[in-house]
C-alpha cells in the first residue's frame, strides 16, 4: 500500500489535494479511494476551507482505475465492477458534487477513464497545455463511468460525446476548451499558480452562493422549465434571508468591496 497516495496541502482559505501515485500514474486503487475519501471529508468539515484544488503529481493527472488489480486469470473469476463503482467511484463523483464549496479540476497531464471524469465532475476545470482527456474504457471493453455518460454529452453534445467514448481517442486540453468541455487552457507552468489564484478568489466569494449555483445547473440538466424555476425561488429565498446577500448589497451601496462571512453550508 503506498504509504501517501493523496497530498493535502492547507492554505488560507482553501486546500490543494493532491493524487500522489505518479509512478502509476496516479491510478486509483482502494487506498487512494479511502485517503481521497478521508481528504474531502476533513475539508468539508472545516469551515475555513472555502474552495479546493484537486491535481495531480508527475506527468498524469490520473489514469483511471489501476488496471494490475484487475489482473485476470484465463477463465479465472472475474471481478463485480459493480460493486467497486457503488463503493468507490460512485461515492466520490457524489462527493465532488456535494461538497459545501467549489472544486477546480486543475489538469496537469493525462486524465484518462475515471479520471478523466473524476476531472469532469469538478466544478471548474483548468488544464496544462500538454494535459489530455481520455475516455479509454472502451479500448478494455468497458463504458464511460464515474459519471462520463451524464457529464460528456452536457459537456460536449451527444455526437461527440458518442465518438470520444466509441473511439477512445485522446482529446487535447485546447480541443477540449474549444468544445466547452473545460473552462481553460493554461501554459503547464502556470497551472498550479493559476489553479490556487483562483481557488483564493472563490474562497473570498460567498460559498454558499457558489454552492447553490452548482445544485441549480446540476438540476437544470433534468428539471423542466417549471420545477427549474421552481428550484430558482427555493435557492433565492433561502439566500436573500442569509448575511452574504445582505453584505453584497450593503458593499455595492457603499461603493466597497464586499466582505463575505464564513460558510454556512451543511456538510
Ligand atoms: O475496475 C473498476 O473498478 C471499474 C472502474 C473502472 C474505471 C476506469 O478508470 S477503467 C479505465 C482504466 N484506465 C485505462 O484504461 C487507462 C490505461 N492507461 C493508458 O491508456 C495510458 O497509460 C495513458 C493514456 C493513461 C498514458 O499513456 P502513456 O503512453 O503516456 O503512458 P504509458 O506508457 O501507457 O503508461 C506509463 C506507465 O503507467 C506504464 O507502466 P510501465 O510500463 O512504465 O511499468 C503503464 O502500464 C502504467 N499505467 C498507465 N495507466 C495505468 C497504468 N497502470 C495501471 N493502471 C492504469 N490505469
Amino acid at each position: 500500500m503506498d504509504e501517501t497516495p493523496v497530498r493535502v496541502e492547507v492554505r488560507p482559505g482553501y486546500r490543494i489535494v493532491t493524487l500522489d501515485r505518479p509512478d502509476k500514474l496516479n491510478s486509483f486503487n482502494e487506498a487512494m479511494h479511502a485517503t481521497l475519501r478521508a481528504a474531502l471529508e476533513e475539508a468539508a468539515g472545516d469551515a475555513g476551507t472555502r474552495a479546493l484544488v484537486l491535481t495531480g503529481a508527475g506527468r498524469a493527472f490520473c489514469a483511471g482505475q489501476d488496471l494490475a488489480d484487475r489482473v485476470m486469470g484465463e477463465g479465472g473469476a472475474r471481478p463485480d465492477l459493480g460493486d467497486t463503482l457503488e463503493r468507490t467511484y460512485n461515492p466520490l463523483v457524489r462527493r465532488l458534487r456535494t461538497l459545501p464549496f467549489p472544486v477546480i479540476g486543475a489538469v496537469n497531464g493525462v486524465a484518462a477513464g475515471a479520471g478523466a471524469n473524476v476531472a469532469l465532475a469538478c466544478d471548474i476545470v483548468l488544464a496544462a497545455r500538454s494535459a489530455k482527456f481520455l475516455q479509454a474504457f472502451a479500448r478494455i471493453g468497458l463504458i464511460p463511468d464515474s459519471g462520463g455518460t451524464w457529464t460528456l454529452p452536457r459537456l460536449v453534445g451527444r455526437a461527440r460525446a458518442t465518438a470520444l467514448a466509441m473511439l477512445a481517442e485522446p482529446v487535447t486540453a485546447e480541443q477540449a476548451q474549444a468544445w466547452g468541455m473545460i473552462w481553460q487552457v493554461v501554459d503547464d507552468a502556470d497551472l498550479l499558480r493559476e489553479a490556487e489564484a483562483l481557488a483564493a478568489r472563490l474562497a473570498a466569494m460567498p460559498t454558499g452562493a457558489l454552492v447553490a449555483i452548482r445544485t441549480a445547473l446540476d438540476a437544470a440538466a433534468t428539471n423542466n422549465l417549471d420545477a427549474q424555476l421552481d428550484l430558482e425561488r427555493d435557492l433565492q429565498a433561502e439566500l436573500g434571508r442569509g448575511d452574504d446577500y445582505a453584505e453584497g448589497v450593503r458593499a455595492f451601496l457603499e461603493k466597497r468591496p464586499p466582505s463575505f462571512g464564513p460558510r454556512r453550508t451543511p456538510r
